[in-house]
């Protein structure tokens, strides 16, 4: 089994010496190569690494045309001809010392193992809370959104192995610059294993990527999301809900009018039968293809849904007031995020 460990550089002359150093020592025993993509760096970290390939087994790739981390990866994904690829960044903020465990776990059956930071024993070194906070926030955001991540504890680390299989003929798309997600939406693959590892400090020169925003980061979800065809579930689920309304206030009007029952008593009733209606078109459309659970489990789940965004919608109202927003707009958000748990709930529990 052949190893190919892909590392993008730009502007690493300083660290590039120890890396390969720890990296080759790391590897003993194993068969492998380094492939170096480097876009042409200023500071000339090609040109060391060509020096370095007469003593280790290198492969330098000089991009002179092309830019951009997660294009690097997927140029060495093809120029990579070993049976494992292991992905990682020049600055050893990921230790080659956990080079061999990824491997191991391929080895032990994986497709894709993943060194983690938020696995138990896994650590970031000097993070301040709120950065950590904002980690794990963009984090937990692309888990809800993209439910074929949901089990991952750390999908946008820089550092990691699979099998060549799982990138083999999928079209990866650059732009975002998050290629494990990517690969993780797109890829071939069944077990995905996850190693803790402590994400260090970056040895010499400086960050490219820090001035990203999280920005970025969401309209890279919303690609894979509409990749994935959650956009289309996200439509069809407004769309019902909207046929939900119809009902509610059509069952309303004709209890009150032609039944002349009581106002509150009908509001009930209707409201269930808009669940019902919504739950019906979302079972034979929305989510048609996900029925896994039992059509009673669904349906009591797709109540709990209903109450708690119910819930969820009233909690928001009553707090944003509280803190003197106006009431239309604290209500507005209020049916937002209502929106957004009663999706949440249905797409990973009812039809999860
Ligand atoms: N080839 C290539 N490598 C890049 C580019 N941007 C960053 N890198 C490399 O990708 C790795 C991670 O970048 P870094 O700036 O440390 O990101 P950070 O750890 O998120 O701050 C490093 O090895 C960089 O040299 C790029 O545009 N092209
Ligand atoms: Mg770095």
């Amino acid at each position: 089994m052949k190893i190919s460990v892909v590392i993008p550089t730009y502007n690493e002359r300083e660290n590039l010496p120890e890396l390969v150093e720890r990296l080759s020592r790391a590897l003993q025993g194993y068969e492998y190569e380094i492939v170096i993509v480097d876009d042409d760096s200023p500071d000339k970290t090609w040109g060391l690494a060509e020096e370095l390939a007469r003593k280790y087994p290198i492969k330098v790739i000089r991009r002179t045309k092309e830019k951009g981390l997660s294009s690097a990866v997927i140029r060495g994904f093809k120029e990579a001809s070993g049976d494992v690829f292991v992905v990682m960044d020049a600055d050893l903020q990921h230790p080659p010392e956990k080079v061999p465990e990824l491997i191991e776990a391929i080895k032990r059956g994986a497709d894709i193992a993943i060194a983690s930071r938020y696995v138990p024993g896994g650590a970031v070194k000097n993070w301040y809370w709120y950065r950590k906070l904002i980690s794990k926030g963009a984090i937990m955001i692309g888990r809800v959104a993209l439910p074929r991540i949901r089990n991952v504890k750390d999908p946008v680390s820089g550092f990691f192995a699979l099998r060549r299989e799982v990138v083999e003929g999928v079209e990866l798309n650059p732009v975002g610059f998050k290629i494990l997600m990517e690969i993780l939406v797109k890829g071939h693959y069944n077990n995905v294993r996850e190693v803790p590892f402590t994400f260090g400090l970056r040895k010499a020169g400086e960050s490219k990527l820090g001035s990203r925003t999280i920005v970025n980061y969401l309209r890279h979800i919303y690609r894979l999301m509409r990749w994935e065809g959650e956009i289309d579930r996200l439509v069809k689920f407004s769309l019902v809900g909207l046929s939900g309304v119809l009902v509610n206030e059509g069952f309303l009007w004709a209890f009150v009018e032609f039944f002349g029952w009581d106002k509150v008593f009908s509001n009930i009733l209707a409201t269930e039968l808009a669940i019902l209606n919504n739950f019906t078109w979302n079972d034979i459309w929305t989510f048609r293809d996900l029925k896994n659970k039992p059509l009673l489990k669904r349906l009591v789940s797709f109540h709990v849904a209903a109450l708690s965004g119910a819930l969820v919608q009233w909690a928001i109202y009553v707090i944003l007031m509280a803190v003197g927003v106006h009431y239309l707009l604290a209500n507005l958000i209020g049916i937002v995020v209502s929106f957004i748990v009663r999706f949440a709930v249905n797409r990973h529990v009812t039809w999860g």
